[in-house]
């Protein structure tokens, strides 16, 4: 996969060359380059901003300087040297959520081009003028705010890349995750068996492997029911057995709410 990703904080990157992001590019499974905005302005103090049209706080970014980037880096026909159209993302609190389900999306993709906003953000006709020539898609990392786009790629990188062929090494892994069957994981615990007068649970340690399957589950469902009741509301009715429907009743009974069918948890 091909990853551009331009900027007026390179610097932000750096950790990219660490763990098994940077594995992943020292062997050649991401090819994945950082660009300075700047790079792109022409005047002496390299401005990348101005007073936004209509009034309001802050400044927005330019758009000469982002045309020009993106057209070096996105030249728009699909050329025989080996350049794809990227598909452009844009991090942006009013985007579209980030999750689970668009990292694999953006996991089959061959190449990705990030455009990091700050200050208020980018002139929108940027991401118009854009859109005429490859996909946009303003994504969201969560309901909070942030300074600008920058932490919002590593975090989408780091989601991303990890999904590629060969950049997890232990492959069974992957489909076991929380956010694939929709449930919060359970504890974990290792060595030593008892630490600071608190002993890890018996029944991890009975070597009963159908016990423990259940006790995970329960935890899990426990767990789900108490932090994401969103979570437990978009369960479809069939990925709860009876076992499972009995934990979350205990569940919704200790928060002090009632039994009631999946689908319709006690908030
Ligand atoms: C990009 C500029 C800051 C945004 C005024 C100052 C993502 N989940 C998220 N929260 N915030 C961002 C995000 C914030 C950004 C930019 C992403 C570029 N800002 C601006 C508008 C309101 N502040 C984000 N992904």
């Amino acid at each position: 996969m091909r990853v551009d990703i331009v900027s007026i904080f390179p610097e932000y990157f750096a950790p990219l060359d660490l763990s098994l992001i940077g594995k992943a590019r020292a062997n050649g499974t991401l090819r994945l380059a950082v660009h300075d905005l700047r790079t792109w302005t022409h005047d002496v103090h390299r401005t990348v901003d101005d007073t936004p049209y209509g009034g309001g706080p802050g400044m927005v970014m330019r758009p000469e300087p982002w045309g020009e980037a993106l057209d070096a880096l996105a030249p728009g026909e699909l050329s025989p040297d080996g350049h794809t159209l990227p598909r452009l993302l844009v991090p942006s609190p009013a985007g579209v959520p980030f999750t689970q389900a668009l990292a694999h999306e953006l996991a089959a993709e061959s190449h990705l081009l990030f455009a990091c906003g700050r200050y208020e953000g980018i002139d929108q006709r940027v991401l118009d003028h854009a859109a005429t020539r490859m996909p946009v898609t303003e994504v969201s990392l969560g309901d909070y705010v942030l300074f600008g786009g920058e932490v919002a790629v590593l975090v989408i990188l780091e989601a991303v890349t990890r999904l590629l062929p060969g950049v997890l090494g232990n492959a069974g892994s992957l489909d076991e995750e929380s956010h694939a069957h929709g449930l919060l994981e359970a504890p974990l615990y290792t060595k030593p068996a008892s630490w600071r007068g608190l002993d890890v649970p018996e029944v991890l340690r009975s070597g009963d492997h159908a016990r423990i399957d259940r006790w995970r589950r329960d935890e899990s469902l426990l767990r789900t029911a108490a932090r994401r009741p969103d979570m437990v509301a978009a369960l479809a009715p069939e990925a709860l057995g009876e076992r499972d429907r009995a934990a979350l009743d205990r569940a919704a009974l200790d928060r002090g709410g009632f039994s009631s069918p999946p689908g319709d948890v006690a908030k």
